[in-house]
């Protein structure tokens, strides 16, 4: 039978790691640390029964946010541009982010968020991703992001986007594991698989309630656009993807992708069959065309 965590082999004496079945075997290690009560996997308000009131806004721009890296980039941006703001702290130690009047503005629960009470057509429009957020804004004020320069602007955009994607995420996680993962190096592993297991959890969540509560065939209602396109490859790599135990055990099973979020994995299927979806698929397998 597989014992589950560190383990000592009795001819080398040297620790390995087997997985559990379930990451439900992990989770107290996410808890053994100072974001173990915040940490969690599931998404939505945690306030439902008795909801924190909303802040009241007297100005156009409101911004949910903290003075963290996260916070500051938006910030910057709102004081470059000289703009006028409501600010709203959300203290994320003390679980600001899964209050609903947050959730309704941001449905992953994480800082910054914003509302333009003067968005599109003078309506109302919730604006979250610190990156959605700056372009949202540049564009809006037509300053900063190269109105007159196509060129310039993809560039730009790059490096909006690799902030996003590439720079923010492991930095602040090295912060993570350099100060409040537990002392005990020997759990480092069981620790990583269980926060990052519970994050990969939480994300899905974020999409089975977008979902499935609100009835959407694809993320931006009935018509299947770039969304679906680029949030479907990490969705379809946890369900059909390469990440597989030695022993067999997949990254769905470990997870219970399938019990848990079967919305998730009907959009997910929906995406996979299409035939452009299937040859970008078959296409990236094969050597150079
Ligand atoms: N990709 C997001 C990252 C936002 C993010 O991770 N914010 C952190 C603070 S810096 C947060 O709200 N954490 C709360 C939590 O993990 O519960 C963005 O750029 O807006």
């Amino acid at each position: 039978m597989t014992k589950s965590g560190s383990e000592q082999t009795d001819d080398k004496m040297e620790k390995v790691w087997v997985a559990p079945r379930r990451i439900e075997e992990l989770f107290e290690k996410s808890g053994g640390n100072a974001w173990g009560k915040i940490n969690a996997p599931t998404a939505g308000a945690r306030d439902l029964h008795d909801p924190a009131p909303a802040p009241v806004p007297n100005k156009d721009l409101v911004l949910y946010s903290l003075g963290t890296p996260n916070g500051l980039k938006v910030a910057i941006v709102l004081e470059e541009l000289g703009l006028d703001y409501n600010y709203h702290r959300i203290d994320i130690s003390k679980g600001d982010q899964f209050k609903k009047f947050f959730v309704d503005v941001n449905p992953n629960s994480k800082i910054p968020a914003m509302i333009d009470r003067n968005g599109p057509g003078g309506a109302p429009v919730r604006l979250f991703e610190s990156i959605a957020i700056a372009m949202y804004l540049v564009e809006k004020e037509q300053k900063f992001f190269f109105e007159n320069d196509p060129a310039s602007k993809l560039e730009a955009t790059n490096w909006l986007i690799w902030q996003v994607g590439s720079q923010g995420f492991p930095i602040g996680n090295f912060g993570h594991f350099f100060v409040y993962a537990p002392k005990d190096a020997a759990d480092a592993r069981d620790y990583g698989v269980s926060r990052y297991g519970m994050e990969a959890l939480r994300l899905c969540d974020v999409l089975e309630k977008h979902l499935h509560e609100g009835k959407k065939t694809y993320l931006v209602g009935e018509t299947y656009s770039v969304a679906d396109m680029i949030c479907f490859p990490w969705v379809w790599q946890l369900l059909q993807g390469s990440y597989v135990q030695p022993d067999g055990l997949t990254a769905a099973e470990f997870l219970g992708i399938r019990e848990k979020f079967p919305t998730m994995c009907e959009w997910a299927e929906r995406i996979a069959t299409r035939p452009a979806v299937q040859a970008a698929i078959d296409r990236a397998s094969k050597p150079d065309l």
